[in-house]
């Protein structure tokens, strides 16, 4: 056996925890959390232990494969692929245009750097409309923290006094730096309190010191009363707010009128429960807030987030130790543009905004399965499994069945992969340079670029995505060998002088827009170790060092301009565990803010309105009495990142889970069957009774419902949840879905 810790990063959550993998052979023999890493610090949760189930799978892809008239694949060289996909989306967009071809993922958990190229070929075609899962979370809050902020931020939860958790359950889901040590010690320290809003008595809510256990889809009474007792009792921050803020007069005079009592009636939660809660953030010197799914996907998202954000805005809870900062990101993944000429664009064919460059997820298959003369022809998926993750599978398989083209770069066979025309394998996120761009920390912010910890399997023919994407670029003609050529030239020469040569070419509109694909045939194959997959990066580096010199040079790093972004380049070459690349004055987000007067907007006038619209609570659906969440983050849930249903050691099947008190009205016993049925499906589930929902709320997991390769062919274990979800149940600003908000009925199954 292999002796040696080969340092990585865990790529099943967000919180990418730095890992060391001890391999026997292509095994996965050991793994453990990396000391060296700046951000998790040796601390990593017991899922990546089963890393080798995503490392080698039986489904992994092996060849380039093309699909038959009969609807089988056969292998063919990449060559052939290449030219033959360069060809039929050139055709696509000599007959439609470049936007009529759509592009979907970039990115999973931790694999980003791919996806940083795929903007230079889709771009070369000409292609506008894009999107991913952010487009079925994120973007509601995005769009609210543009309009309030020009930025987005992200709670300091290691310093802060009140830890605010709204529809997020960390203990299971992480997202923040050493989820389960940072909670258990804001849970033991007295003066310090946890607030979890969060129908489920989840584990995150079992450390909380005030748990207000909403009625599924009443967050916005919610969130609306306890801004109101802000207000109303007036514990807002007004010296702060004075010289920060615009918008208070109209916040205040919305809130005003809120009835209090009879909202915390309606979301199911004391009077006096709400108003401790508020009060407690309004007296804490520091209050830091994470909302997620549960609040992002239910009824009135856009409007919870635009609440939320309310609640430590009004009581000052910005741009300080233990509060809500804009981090500095490495390579934006998301980008503000409210305040600038880029906004208010929309989707071609169902008109749907486009927030942070993203059309919603949930309009994807409208804007295909049309005759509308601008609809989606053709399509490339990269680290996404669309056809089972966007809301309304039956209609999203259709909507891909009906293109021109799909094309799909994934390392599994996935449920997207069997739809597509052409499938292309990428080596797995082991077998190359690899990284995470969600690096959200304030003040001190990481960067971890990944080598390679072992080779593609034996025989397997496989390229990364940045060679797939450059490929692609040169057999459309955008990359010509004579602009290449002096770069590489230069690059040869030495940095500083690849970095003046590279200034000059991006005049050249036609190379700009091929930008990261120019980075990695002139600078990659001079980088050490084959690190020609970083080029990107390099660029990022030089922006970073350009826009935030000060706090680059706070993280040790020296020099002036593009020097300085070299070295910290250089920096993140040789840091195996990853680096801390920005430390912040506690100022310093305050200069981050994106609005044009530097102040806080607090009035949404669109929001402002749906407040006062509020209406006497969520519909009632009476054939439909049960509220399902659609996809729950559990112990044993990893998107679909883990396809072999055997790395679940509990909960194999995903199980339905249902209060005692509806499981006896319904006969159901603990291990029974059930099926589930929405208007838009029906799923069967095993049975799991917990007095941890209340009564009329169900939920099944997220992830589940793959179909993998067993004994005697293929296996679908558990239920696929957008089997379940209407695409059309979605936000009216944002275009979010309502997974958690999926009116259902069950009925028992016979044993
Ligand atoms: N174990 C595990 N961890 C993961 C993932 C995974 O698949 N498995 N996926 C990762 C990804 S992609 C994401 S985006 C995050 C998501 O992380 P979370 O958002 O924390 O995950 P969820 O469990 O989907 O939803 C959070 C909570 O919302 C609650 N909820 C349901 N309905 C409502 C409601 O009406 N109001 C309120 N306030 N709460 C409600 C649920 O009870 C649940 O506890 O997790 C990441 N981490
Ligand atoms: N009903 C319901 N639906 C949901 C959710 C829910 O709670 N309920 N959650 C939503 C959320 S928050 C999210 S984030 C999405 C997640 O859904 P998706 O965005 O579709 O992504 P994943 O399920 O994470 O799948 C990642 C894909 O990347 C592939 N992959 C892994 N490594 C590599 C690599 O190195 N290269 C390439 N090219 N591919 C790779 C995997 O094989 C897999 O196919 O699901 C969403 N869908
Ligand atoms: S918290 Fe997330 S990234 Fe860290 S080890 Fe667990 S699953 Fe992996
Ligand atoms: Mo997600």
């Amino acid at each position: 056996m292999d002796t040696e810790w080969r340092p990585s990063a865990c790529v099943l959550c967000a919180s990418n925890c730095g890992i060391e993998i001890k391999l026997d052979g292509r095994r996965f023999e050991r793994i453990r959390g990396d000391k060296a890493h700046p951000s998790s610090q040796g601390y990593a949760c017991e899922k990546p232990l089963r890393l080798d189930h995503y490392q080698n799978g039986v489904d992994r892809l092996t060849h380039p494969l093309r699909r038959r008239p009969d609807g089988t694949f056969e292998r063919v060289d990449w060559d052939t692929a290449i030219a033959e996909i360069a060809a039929r989306f050139s055709a696509v967009r000599d007959a439609h245009g470049g936007e009529s071809i759509f592009y979907y993922g970039g990115g999973g958990q931790g694999n980003h750097l791919g996806g940083s190229y795929s903007g230079a070929f889709m771009r070369a075609l000409g292609a506008r409309y894009r999107s991913n899962a952010l487009a079925q979370e994120k973007t509601g809050l995005f769009w609210v923290s543009d309009r309030m902020l020009g930025n987005m931020a992200t709670g300091d939860f290691e310093h802060c006094e009140v830890a605010l958790f709204v529809g997020k359950n960390p203990w299971q889901s992480h997202g923040l730096p050493r989820a389960r040590p940072t909670l258990r010690e804001i849970a033991r320290d007295p003066a310090r309190c946890m607030i979890v809003i969060d129908p489920r008595r989840t584990e995150t809510a079992e450390l909380a010191d005030i748990h207000l256990r909403v009625r599924p889809g009443a967050d916005a009474w919610l969130l609306a009363a306890m801004a109101a007792v802000l207000v109303q009792e007036d514990l807002i921050a007004h010296e702060w707010l004075a010289a920060h803020a615009v918008g208070l007069e109209e916040v205040r005079e919305a809130l005003r009128p809120v009835p209090v009592a009879a909202y915390c009636e309606t979301a199911g939660v004391p009077e006096e429960l709400v108003r401790t809660a508020a009060r407690r953030v309004a007296a804490a010197s520091s209050v830091a807030v994470f909302e997620d799914l549960g609040v992002q996907m239910t009824l009135h998202s856009t409007l919870n987030s635009y609440l939320d954000n309310l609640l430590w805005l009004l009581t000052g809870n910005f741009g300080r130790p233990g509060t809500n900062n804009p981090p500095i990101l490495f390579a934006p993944f998301v980008t503000f543009s409210h305040h600038g000429p880029k906004r208010d664009r929309v989707s071609p064919v169902a008109g749907a905004r486009i927030i942070s460059g993203l059309v919603p997820s949930n309009v994807v298959a409208e804007e295909i399965l049309t005759d509308h003369p601008r609809r989606y022809r053709a399509m490339l998926v990269e680290t996404a499994n669309p056809a089972h993750s966007v809301a309304d599978s039956k209609r999203m398989r259709a909507a891909m069945e009906a293109l021109d083209l799909l094309v799909v770069i994934d390392i599994a066979m996935t449920e997207t992969a069997r739809l597509a025309d052409y499938v292309l394998p990428a080596p797995s996120q082991f077998e190359k340079w690899e990284a995470t761009f969600f690096n959200l920390e304030a003040p001190a912010n990481h960067f971890h670029l990944r080598r390679p910890v072992l080779d593609p399997p034996e025989g397997a023919d496989l390229l990364p995505e940045p060679e797939i994407h450059a490929r692609l670029c040169e057999a459309v003609g955008a990359l010509p060998a004579d602009r290449v050529r002096p770069l590489r030239e230069a690059a040869e020469r030495g940095r500083a002088a690849f970095a003046e040569a590279f200034m000059a070419a991006m005049a050249d509109p036609r190379l700009a827009r091929v930008a990261p694909a120019l980075l990695y045939r002139t600078l990659g194959p001079t980088l050490p170790g084959g690190a020609a997959a970083a080029a990107s990066l390099w660029a990022q580096a030089v922006r970073v060092a350009m826009a935030h010199p000060d706090a680059v040079r706070r993280a040790g790093i020296d020099g002036e301009g593009v020097e300085l972004g070299d070295r910290l380049f250089d920096a993140i070459l040789d840091s195996p565990s990853g680096l801390v690349f920005t430390v912040d004055e506690p100022s310093d987000g305050w200069d981050r803010l994106g609005t044009p007067d530097k102040k806080i907007h607090l009035a949404l006038p669109d929001l402002l309105e749906e407040l006062a619209g509020l209406g006497a609570g969520p519909d009632e659906h009476p054939e439909y009495p049960f509220v399902l969440s659609a996809g729950e983050r559990r112990a044993f849930t990893a998107n679909t990142i883990f396809r072999d249903p055997s790395w679940r050691r509990r909960d194999v099947d995903g199980m339905l889970r249902i209060s005692p008190k509806d499981a006896a009205e319904l006969g159901l016993s603990g291990g029974s069957r059930a099926r589930v049925t929405t208007r838009r499906g029906s799923v069967e589930a095993t049975v799991e009774i917990t007095d941890t929902l209340q009564a009329g709320h169900i939920s099944l997991p997220n992830g589940l419902g793959l179909s993998y390769p067993g004994e005697a062919g293929e296996v679908t274990t558990g239920a696929p949840p957008n089997e379940l979800t209407a695409s059309e149940d979605r936000d009216p600003y944002a275009g979010t879905p309502w997974h958690k908000h999926v009116p259902a009925r069950v009925e028992a199954l016979p044993a």
